[in-house]
């Protein structure tokens, strides 16, 4: 080949880069940081209206790049939605994807696909800090060894890992397989069947208490707080929850450190906002509504720590920062920590009904920012339909991956949607929480005769059959059920729910 002709190519090659500013060369591919918060509802980011407290660093993401205003987790809770956004299949396809004990085996099978091996095939570092909630090893757990399988044996690197939730046992750190500074003479032993050893339980030793429980979390105390399950041992391991987010963010910090001179996925979960509500000393009492605000002021100060280390790091220009959140909100979540009492005009939920535990919007609308200031211009506002469940197929459309046959069976390559440059984004979605809703534009179906209702996990709502309609473009706190008005509409959307859930 000449000189002229390779030169063309080259200059094809240009011209085909430049309009198609989403497809990137292998050398191109962005770091891609994704904080999850847990139970952070629509209206905690004061981005999205809280007038209560600020939150400047996470404020930052969506000044920076794309607010999106109709974006879902998958499920009302928390395994679930992590389940699906790793694997791009929802959760109610595969059994044992509920709410998981802290002893529950690892529901992420080696050898399949999901989001983080996706990304390591195509030569990304990987690694996964904080709440975890996926389950561990097979079989029982013996928390005195290596536990495998872990996160290393599905497409993750590294993992530094609250096992479960911060109001499950074993209170314990777990990297690379194995709990943190375990003293072999202090063997762990974890239960969630009955009591085991002989520790104080919060239901018979009030006293020992910081924080009272509500309702649950009654069993062993680690740290002043009693949790759900038993635990034994370890007491050397065992975590302060007033230090928890200063520990996982120094891990996420040396992880874009170690992994700075080659393209990396940080998967960062923080322990924030979920129960118990336990800030460092250095929030409380700074929000002005107690420990639940104080504990969104801690999160948004560990979104400052990734994001002045990107720029430290010279990495900002070419990451892709997401934040957002596994579920809705909730107040009183088990420990009397002043949520409602504290609450003034707070609007957790924005305009949106209900939260956490909910097929009402406030259980799945989430915040949702999402920053690449090489590849999105700054201050964009999408109200784009918009699921987590398509992260994972989005990523692999960004890097130019193959997806495997059979893998993100339910995700859909909604890359422009994220980008801000697609303003409808998804045609339809399920929304998972008990039951399933289905969003079809803006009409909200609700087919379940109970839904869980209001900022607490244990009201419910009973909905006249067959269900409820509403129109969120012109209601959207769903108040107006107009069921009655369009039944041609309700069995269209029964029919594409049954469908959809029939497809495998
Ligand atoms: C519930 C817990 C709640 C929380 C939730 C899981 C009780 C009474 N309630 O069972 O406190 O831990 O499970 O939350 O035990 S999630 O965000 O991880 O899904
Ligand atoms: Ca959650």
């Amino acid at each position: 080949m000449n000189r002229r002709v390779l030169l063309g190519i080259a200059c094809l090659f240009c011209c085909w880069s430049l309009t198609n500013p989403t497809k990137l060369s292998a050398a191109d591919k962005p770091n891609i940081v994704l904080i999850y918060a847990d139970d952070v509802g629509f209206g905690d980011v004061s981005c999205n209206g809280s007038a209560s407290f600020q939150t400047p660093n996470i404020d930052r993401i969506a000044r920076e790049g794309v607010r999106m205003t109709d974006a879902h987790c998958p499920a009302a809770t928390c395994t679930p939605s992590r389940y699906a956004m790793l694997t791009g299949q929802y959760a109610f396809r595969q059994k044992g994807t509920g709410v998981l004990p802290g002893n529950a085996n690892l529901i992420l099978k080696p050898g399949s696909t999901n989001m983080a091996s996706l990304l390591k095939s195509t030569g990304y570092a990987t690694g996964v800090v904080g709440k975890w909630h996926l389950g561990l090893g097979d079989g029982k757990v013996d928390w005195n060894r290596e536990i495998k399988p872990n996160p290393n044996d599905i497409g993750f690197d590294y993992h530094f890992l609250i096992p479960a939730t911060g109001d499950r046992v074993p209170c314990v750190y777990v990297e690379q397989g194995r709990v943190v500074d375990l003293d072999p003479a202090d063997p762990i032993e974890v239960s969630y069947q009955g009591r085991i050893g002989n520790q104080a339980s919060g239901a018979d030793s009030k006293d020992q208490l910081k924080m009272k429980w509500s309702h649950g979390h009654d069993q062993t105390i680690v740290n002043g707080i009693s949790r759900i399950g038993w635990m034994t041992g370890g007491t050397r391991s065992r975590w302060i929850d007033e230090d928890m987010a200063d520990v996982i963010t120094s891990k996420a910090l040396r992880f874009m450190d170690e992994n700075a001179k080659r393209p990396f996925f940080l998967y960062f979960s923080t322990h924030d906002i979920h129960v118990p509500r336990v800030p460092h000393s250095r929030f409380v009492n700074k929000s002005g509504t107690g420990p639940r605000g104080d504990a969104m002021l801690q999160l948004d100060w560990c979104v400052g720590e990734v994001l002045s280390k990107l720029d430290k790091l010279r990495l900002s220009d070419n990451t892709l920062v997401i934040f957002s959140s596994d579920n809705g909100p909730v107040l009183d979540d088990g420990y009397v920590d002043e949520a409602n009492e504290k609450l003034g005009k707070h609007d957790p939920n924005g305009i949106y009904r209900a939260g956490k535990y909910s097929m009402y919007e406030g259980g799945t609308r989430v915040p949702m920012l999402v920053r690449w200031p090489a590849r999105i211009s700054a201050g964009q506002v999408s109200n784009a339909l918009f699921g987590q469940i398509d992260l994972a197929r989005s990523f692999a459309s960004m890097v130019n991956a193959t997806v495997p046959d059979g893998a993100f069976p339910d995700g859909r390559d909604e890359l422009d949607t994220l980008l801000g440059k697609d303003v409808q984004g998804r045609p339809h979605l399920v929304h998972e929480a008990g039951g399933l809703a289905l969003r079809v534009a803006s009409w909200k179906f609700i087919p379940s005769s109970k839904v869980r209702e209001g900022l607490g996990p244990w009201t419910t709502n009973a909905m006249d059959a067959p269900g409820a309609l509403f129109d969120l473009a012109n209601d959207p706190n769903e108040q107006k059920n107009i069921a009655s008005e369009h039944p041609e509409k309700i069995l269209e959307m029964q029919m594409l729910l049954k469908s959809i859930r029939e497809r495998n």
